[in-house]
């Protein structure tokens, strides 16, 4: 035990240990998206939400979070409302060793989240939208480490492009900087989060989830250990008008300068911010591509594995 535990800093849940070592289909699922993306107690209903589109499409869910300092890959529905307790924090990558020491109880964002998945052998994940470069990065050099991540994990990520709040077009350039392949599904277009189109093409386009594990299986047969970026735009029945987009955003990234809001509190208050600012839209419009993606990852690992 003691030395399997050294070989495997993290809790595998029994269906996914399972899961996997039948080479079954499973996919990861971030879970700052509960902690800090969506209001309380929305975000346990959303990520319960979120693993059974990952099963009607056939494959494992595994959520991914920490709890007393324990990195936990398929967290229980009783682990995962510890999320919306008060004290959960945020982790990225770099946070996982804090959190182990000081035994902290967190959600993990898409970077700990790759790093999770990539040691457990699940080769997707599924998110709303990935961190990106920041609006503004220029001069604050936000850049989430979700990109760095990206581009040393073999994990296929599923999102709808960069959150709302990151500049698309500079994303995309980072992306290419870092070698990181992006590929559309159903879509030429770089999706915009909350809007199906951010004014970027995307390099590639897949006519769907077979295609897309063909890229999976083509990365790893090239010997590559980076990841692979799978966007897919908000279903047309959720999208929101881009204008409107941008003037909420450009009102929240107000308020939150004005207030000194900065580092990783910044994703958190600009989304609760949209939120208050466009009535709730953008809340039920996440939620609608959150499950979208979850559904479409969870088709991509059936194909992967079949
Ligand atoms: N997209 C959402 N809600 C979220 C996030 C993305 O709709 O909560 C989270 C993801 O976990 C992502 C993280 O990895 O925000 C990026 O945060 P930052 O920009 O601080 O790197
Ligand atoms: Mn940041």
């Amino acid at each position: 035990m003691a030395a399997d535990r050294m070989r495997t800093p993290f809790k595998l849940a029994e269906p996914v240990r399972q899961a996997l070592a039948a080479g079954r289909p499973v996919v990861a699922l971030e879970s700052a998206v509960v902690s800090h993306g969506l209001p309380h107690p929305v975000s346990l209903d959303a990520a319960a939400r979120l693993e059974a589109a990952v099963r009607a499409a056939g494959a494992v869910p595994a959520t991914v979070a920490v709890l007393a300092g324990e990195l936990v890959v398929g967290a229980s529905p009783e682990e995962l409302a510890r999320l919306v307790e008060p004290g959960a924090v945020k982790l990225a990558a770099r946070d996982l060793p804090a959190a182990v020491v000081r035994r902290l109880t967190g959600g993990t964002t898409v970077s700990a989240t790759l790093a999770a998945a990539e040691g457990a052998g699940i080769a997707v994940l599924a998110t709303g939208g990935i961190g990106g470069v920041h609006l503004g990065a220029e001069v604050t050099g936000d850049v989430s480490p979700d990109l760095v991540e990206l581009s040393r994990r073999a994990v296929a990520v599923v999102c709808s492009g960069a959150k709302a709040v990151c500049d698309a077009g500079r994303t995309l350039e980072y992306l290419e900087t870092l070698g990181v392949p992006v590929v559309g599904v159903g879509t030429g277009r770089f999706p915009c989060f909350y809007a199906a189109d951010s004014g970027y093409a995307v390099p590639f386009t897949a006519s769907g989830p077979d295609e897309v594990a063909r890229w999976i299986r083509a990365l790893r047969r090239l010997g590559e250990r980076r990841g692979l970026l799978v966007v897919h735009p908000v279903p047309a029945r959720a999208a929101l008008d881009p204008g409107t987009v941008r003037a909420a955003v450009g009102q929240a990234r107000r308020e939150a300068e004005a207030r000194g809001v900065a580092g990783k509190d910044l994703t958190p208050y600009l989304l609760a911010a949209l939120n208050r600012l466009t009535a709730g839209k953008t809340l039920e419009t996440n939620l609608a591509l959150l499950e979208a993606n979850a559904a479409l990852a969870g088709r991509i690992a059936t194909a992967l594995a079949g």
